[in-house]
Parts: structure tokens; C-alpha cells; sequence
């Protein structure tokens, strides 16, 4: 592996203070009701970050209370949409100012590459918050012809108080992707951010505070899931609830929707995505693309390309070149110019992924690279690949979330549309051919929410994402995204005029 032992145990400094570290309720940044406080780690090396406030059920309970005044009684859903779209994209234009803060919180608290952060990430974020803020003036319903002598129209309201609760593995764009459409559409939102990784939202929320975001509108919990979390979907006055997490975790968001007020459930959840390189495909390119859409972000991804279906006649050249690529990996301190790959989120998904190592070996697959622990230090796990893998073992039926490329090979396409169908996930898949006709076929068959076509991992924010069969419930991004964040009222009024 290209990067020395000795960079990843000693972390380079990452320049910054953290600040904010309290919940935020009602525009105000305060202490956990019960005092309490949780440390948040640096993945590179174990070692604490800061001290930030715990939320607990108490203070779920003021954050949708507060949130239900600005909605009920608030400026925020019937202000102009123009003014909420300007106010919005003022939010967009300081995270753009504090872009390289913003970067460093992310890189530091979540170990993700810091260039990544500054050149892709960040950036995203804020394309999303524009790309919403444009939607805020352009939400409208519909006049409707009548069996009878009536005018129909109908309008498109903000749905309430929007609970969510948001993952570890993207902190701000998954905050990005959740507030911005229900920002847009004027409703009030209490988030609840993952664990691992508090900081980044609330230093994005205070800005959108500066920005001049009426109190209440939004309110920011860092805490755990089966208190916080829990309390959040289970509370009666939210009126609804979006999700990104495992599928466990979301069927018991479900559960708890229903057995509550039945609040409407997005969820965005696990994958085992495959990635099918046909016969006709550029090896080369096909290789790359195929490394990237398993390894990128550490391969803590729900979209993960984690099934990597070769065909026959390219496999052999496939796994000598893939595991070439795999080995020359740059694994090291994410705030490292260089550095491709960082540490896991912690030492639980660390472990988690060691395990599904150690059953791939024993299954039969083949190593082709990695296997091992990347340094002594932190969490890092050195880029593995296994050729030979079936389908029945478990590297191939689990998500693992971690940078391990299983790579099957098959030979047809029923044959290859039928295994990689056969998951109880539905996320993505990627297709790497030339023919037109194999790519047609191949994207009406398979049972998934995104197809990538010669490409992997194209996130724009007017494309809609989400999973078929346990992958989810709804989509995210684009129109799509707006509908989970509006009512529609049908309004029928009776015509005095019955020619009119
Ligand atoms: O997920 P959880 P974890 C997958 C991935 C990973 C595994 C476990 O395979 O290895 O899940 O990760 C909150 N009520 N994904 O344990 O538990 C929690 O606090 C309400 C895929 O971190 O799903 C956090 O904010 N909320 C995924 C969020 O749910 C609860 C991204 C996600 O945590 C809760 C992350 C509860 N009872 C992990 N329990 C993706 N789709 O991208 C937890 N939470």
C-alpha cells in the first residue's frame, strides 16, 4: 500500500476549533434538560473530538414543541415563497463562505478525505440547498375539470412538523437532503443527527440562523437513537418522519410511526448493489468505475457497488487489474492532500467489517488483495478484494459497509439480471457496456432505484434516489423529493353558473 504506516499515526492537526456543541432548540443553543453530554471521536485515532450535549426524550419534546409554534403560529409557512427561497439561498451562500470550516468538521469528525470534503462534498451540500431554495416559488397545485358544476382546484400545503434522522457515513449532505425540501415547502423540521458524527449540523444550522431563519423553524438534536431517535418517532405531534439508517433501524422508525399517529415514513436504508461488467465493456474503465463505486467514501455508501458481476470472458484480466488498483489505493490521514481512502467511522464498524473478512477467507473466496488491518492505529482497514465469490456467501447477501470488493463472475444475462436480483435490497445497480440493447434490457430488469449507465455515484440534486424492496420507502432529491413534504387539499366549490 502506497502510504507509509507511520501517516496514519501521527494525525495531522486539522485547524480548527469546535464551537458548537449544544443542542439547538428554538433558535437558542442550550445544555441537554438532563446535563448530560457524549464524546464524538476522531476516527484516525480514537481520541476524543469534543464533549457535545445529549438529547434525551425531554428535549425532543421541546424541540417539536417549539417547532409546532413556528408552524401553527409562525412566519415560516405562509411567508411569501419568494422571501423563503431568498433566505434559503442567503443560508447557501454562507456555507459557501465557511466552505473550508465546514470541509475540516466533516473531514475530522467523519474521516472522510478533506479534499473530497472541499472539492465534491460541501459543495454538493450547497448545490442542493439552491437547487431547493429555487423549488420554494414554484410549488403549486392544480385546477381540475368537475362531473359536476364546480370549480377544483387543489393546493399543495407543507405537511407539519418533519421529524428526521440522519446517518453517520454523509452528516452534512444527508442534513442537505433532508431539510432543504422540507424547508422548501414550509414546514418546520426537529433533525436528529447520528452519533458519530454531531458537528457539522450544528455549525451548518447556525448559519442558517445567521442567515436570518425564524426561531424554531429549524432545531438540531445530537443524541442517540433508541432515546432520542425513538422519542422523535414516536412523538404525537410530528407529522412526519424521514429516515436514513440501516434497514433494522428503519423497520422499528416504522413501527413506531404507526403504533404513535401514524405519521407518513420515508426511509432510505441498506444495500448490496450490483455492478455488472458486460462482455462488450472497456476493461480498463470498467475497473475504475468498479473501484470507485465500492471504495469511495470507505465504502460506507447504502449505493455501494459491493456485488461486482464480471462476465466470463473479462474476468480474469478484470481481477488482476482490480486488485492492481486495490493495492495502489491511497489509504492514509483523510486531511492528507493524497490520501483516497481514511479510517471507518469507529471501531463497531471496524469490527463488523473484520468479521465479514474473516467469513469471506473462510467461506472459500478468494483474497486477491487487502484482508488486514491498515496500520496500528484508528480504524482503518486496507482495500480488500475477493475474487471467486458466490452468491450464497455472506460477503455477497450482506451489506458490510467497508472497503471489500466481492467479485462474482456469471455468463448471460438472464442468468446475471436474475442473481442480482435476487436480494432483499433494491437501492442501485451500475451497468459498464457498449451495446445499447444489453443496457436497455438490463435497466428495465433490474429491480432498483437508480440504474448508472457507463457511470456510478452521479448525485445531482434533480435526481431522484431511493430504494426499491427493503432499500426504502420514497425518494429523495429532485421533484420526487418535494412530495414528502406537502399535504394536497382538494378545494370543490359550487358554480352559481352552471353553463360556467
Ligand atoms: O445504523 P442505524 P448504525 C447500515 C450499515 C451499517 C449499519 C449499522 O450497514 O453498518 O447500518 O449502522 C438512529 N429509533 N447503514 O448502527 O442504527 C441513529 O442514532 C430512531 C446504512 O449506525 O440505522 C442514527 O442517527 N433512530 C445507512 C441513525 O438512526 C434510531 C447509513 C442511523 O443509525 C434508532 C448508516 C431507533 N431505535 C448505516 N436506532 C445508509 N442507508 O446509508 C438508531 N437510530
Amino acid at each position: 500500500f502506497s502510504t507509509s504506516v507511520a501517516a496514519v499515526d501521527e494525525a495531522t492537526s486539522p485547524g480548527i476549533s469546535i464551537d458548537d456543541t449544544q443542542l439547538l432548540i428554538d433558535g437558542a443553543f442550550v445544555d441537554a434538560a438532563s446535563g448530560k453530554t457524549f464524546s464524538t471521536f476522531d476516527p484516525r485515532t480514537g481520541d476524543v473530538i469534543a464533549h457535545v450535549a445529549e438529547g434525551d426524550k425531554e428535549d425532543v419534546n421541546r424541540a417539536v414543541q417549539a417547532a409546532r409554534r413556528a408552524f401553527d403560529h409562525g412566519p415560516w409557512p405562509k411567508m411569501v415563497p419568494y422571501e423563503r427561497s431568498r433566505l434559503i439561498l442567503r443560508f447557501a451562500d454562507l456555507m459557501e463562505k465557511h466552505l473550508a470550516d465546514l470541509a475540516a468538521i466533516e473531514a475530522w469528525d467523519s474521516g472522510k478525505p478533506y479534499k473530497h470534503c472541499i472539492d465534491t462534498e460541501i459543495p454538493m451540500v450547497i448545490r442542493i440547498i439552491r437547487y431547493y431554495a429555487g423549488w420554494a416559488d414554484k410549488i403549486h397545485g392544480l385546477t381540475i375539470p368537475s362531473d359536476g358544476h364546480h370549480h377544483v382546484q387543489t393546493l399543495h400545503e407543507p405537511i407539519g412538523v418533519a421529524g428526521q434522522i440522519i446517518p453517520w457515513n454523509f452528516p452534512l449532505l444527508m442534513f442537505a437532503w433532508k431539510i432543504g425540501p422540507a424547508l422548501a415547502c414550509g414546514n418546520t423540521v426537529v433533525l436528529k443527527t447520528a452519533e458519530h458524527t454531531p458537528l457539522s449540523a450544528l455549525y451548518a444550522a447556525r448559519l442558517l440562523h445567521e442567515a436570518g431563519i425564524p426561531n424554531g423553524v429549524l432545531n438540531v438534536i445530537s443524541g442517540f437513537g433508541p432515546t432520542a431517535g425513538a422519542a422523535l418517532c414516536s412523538h404525537m405531534e410530528v407529522d412526519k418522519l424521514a429516515f436514513t439508517g440501516s434497514t433494522m433501524t428503519g423497520k422499528s422508525v416504522l413501527e413506531l410511526a404507526a403504533r404513535s399517529n401514524l405519521k407518513p415514513v420515508t426511509l432510505e436504508l441498506g444495500g448490496k448493489s450490483p455492478f455488472i461488467v458486460c462482455e462488450d465493456a472497456d476493461v480498463d474503465k470498467a475497473v475504475e468505475m468498479a473501484h470507485s463505486a465500492l471504495f469511495f467514501n470507505q465504502g460506507q455508501c447504502c449505493c455501494a457497488g459491493s456485488r461486482t458481476f464480471v462476465h466470463e470472458s473479462v474476468y480474469d484480466e478484470f481481477v488482476e487489474k482490480a486488485k492492481a488498483r486495490a493495492m495502489n489505493r491511497v489509504v492514509g490521514d483523510p486531511f492528507r492532500v493524497e490520501v483516497e481512502q481514511g479510517p471507518q467511522i469507529d471501531s463497531k464498524q471496524f469490527e463488523k467489517i473484520m468479521m465479514y473478512i474473516r467469513s469471506g477467507m473462510e467461506s472459500g473466496a478468494k483474497l486477491e488483495a487487502g484482508g488486514a488491518r491498515f496500520g496500528n492505529r484508528g480504524f482503518y482497514v486496507q482495500p480488500t478484494v475477493f475474487s471467486n465469490v458466490q452468491d450464497d456467501m455472506l460477503i455477497a447477501t450482506d451489506e458490510i459497509f467497508g472497503p471489500v470488493q466481492s467479485i462474482l463472475k456469471y455468463r448471460d444475462l438472464d442468468e446475471v439480471i436474475a442473481r442480482a436480483n435476487k436480494s432483499p435490497y433494491g437501492l442501485a445497480a451500475g451497468v459498464f457496456t457498449s451495446n445499447m440493447d444489453t443496457a436497455n434490457t438490463l435497466t428495465r430488469s433490474l429491480r432498483v432505484g437508480s440504474v448508472w449507465i457507463n457511470c456510478y455515484d452521479v448525485f445531482d440534486a434533480a435526481i431522484p434516489f431511493g430504494g426499491y424492496k427493503m432499500s426504502g420507502q420514497g425518494r429523495e432529491k429532485g421533484i420526487y423529493g418535494l412530495r414528502n413534504y406537502l399535504q394536497v387539499k382538494a378545494v370543490v366549490q359550487a358554480l352559481k353558473d352552471p353553463a360556467w
